[in-house]
């Protein structure tokens, strides 16, 4: 296929409630949606970057940047484009995998829309519907925590993760644990809040019997976490410091971590993601599908990624409602603690026309002949 042009769009999302990091609290999302027009189709893309660089190096008006000077040019200059070769042709700039994966995904769909193929389809779901965790903030006080916690566990969801940074560990892990029980499937991520020095006190957690602990130390502290590995008996998910399959494989050579949270953007694509999948699955290495507060574009393909076979843990895919009072697709709804995944073509969602109008800020229309 050949594009025509790219829309960059930028939406303005409050979230329901404030949502608080070992990094930064978002209160707001500023999203910027990518819409890849064909003769044949339109296909959509959402690009996972926040406002700052403080998760990765990317940034949303740095994305839209580098979409628009290098990247789509690069793309509307090649014939015959379709969605695997969008990583060979975009592979020359470096970085931003954010920004790549959001045009991948954008020509995927709409290659996957012309043939009348769903993202599931295509990926390799073997289920209908995936299970779902949700990924509870820092709050002001454990008290706060405790009914944020209830609610969500009254709504379904089938396991609890719980952002923790040094200060806010220990005490709050103890808390959910007393006041639900040992049998709730319960995480923790730090997003890289501490150092190899800590290891004594992530050590405490083992009492708790967490399923894992996310991202403990620095996204480049690959050797650091293989260090850390044999001082705590809690299995070691890494998140940030795995940015392709080859980190993947890297990681698990040296016995970094024991599980993966596959994030699409922060791999550079659904393409990617899925060889994390096929190199964790043939390692016997368990994976789930991580999540960037996406609209209900992310995350219907992150749904359809999510219902892969090594997808054997909840995601963080939850709900629309629990990011979003009006999502931009129609939602995606809580049922017995898992999310239907979509079987129309290509993201088997689309804006809302209304909705998104209401929610859009800018758009900028980038002509294929800009090259
Ligand atoms: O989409 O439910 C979601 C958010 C899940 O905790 C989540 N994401 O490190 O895994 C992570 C964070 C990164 C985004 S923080 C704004
Ligand atoms: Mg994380």
């Amino acid at each position: 296929m050949k594009i025509t042009g790219v829309e960059l769009r930028r939406v303005q999302m409050p979230l329901v409630a404030p949502f608080r990091t070992s990094f930064k609290e978002e209160l707001h999302r500023d999203i910027l949606l990518v819409r890849v027009v064909t003769p044949e189709a339109e296909g959509w893309g959402e690009c996972v970057t926040m406002e700052s660089p403080l998760y990765s190096e990317e940034y949303t008006d740095g994305a839209a940047e580098v979409m628009r000077r290098f990247l789509i040019p690069a793309l509307t200059a090649r014939p015959g484009l379709d969605a695997n070769r969008v990583a060979p042709t975009l592979a020359k700039f470096k970085g931003h995998p954010m920004a790549k994966a959001a045009l991948e995904m954008a020509v995927l769909d709409a290659e996957l829309r012309a043939a009348g193929v769903s993202f599931g389809r295509y990926l390799g779901a073997v289920r209908d519907e995936v299970r779902c965790g949700v990924s509870v903030g820092i709050m002001n006080s454990v008290g706060e925590l405790l009914d944020a916690v209830a609610g969500y566990l009254d709504e379904g969801y089938l396991r609890i993760k719980l952002k923790i940074q040094p200060g806010w560990d220990i005490a709050p892990v103890r808390a959910v644990r007393e006041r639900f029980g040992d049998d709730v499937p319960l995480q923790v991520d730090a997003n890289a809040a501490y150092a190899l020095t800590d290891a004594r006190t992530l050590a405490r957690l083992d009492e708790f019997d967490l399923e894992l602990i996310e991202q403990p130390l620095a996204a480049g502290d690959l050797y650091q976490h293989a260090a850390l590995a044999k001082q705590v008996r809690t299995p070691i998910c890494l998140d940030e410091s795995i940015k392709s399959a080859e980190d993947a494989a890297l990681a698990l050579a040296i016995g970094a971590c024991s599980i993966v949270n596959i994030k699409p953007g922060r791999v550079g694509g659904y393409l990617e993601a899925r060889r994390i999948h096929d190199l964790c699955q043939a390692n016997g290495i368990a994976v789930w599908c991580g999540g960037m507060l996406e609209t209900g574009l992310g995350r219907a393909a992150n749904v359809a990624l999510a219902a892969l076979p090594g997808f054997t843990l909840p995601g963080d895919t939850s709900a629309s409602r629990r990011y979003y009072a009006a999502d931009i697709t129609e939602p995606f709804v809580l049922r017995d603690g898992t999310l239907a995944v979509p079987r129309e073509p290509g993201l088997g969602v689309s804006p809302l026309a209304d909705r998104l109008a209401e929610v859009t800020s800018d758009t900028e229309w980038v002509r294929a002949d800009a090259a």
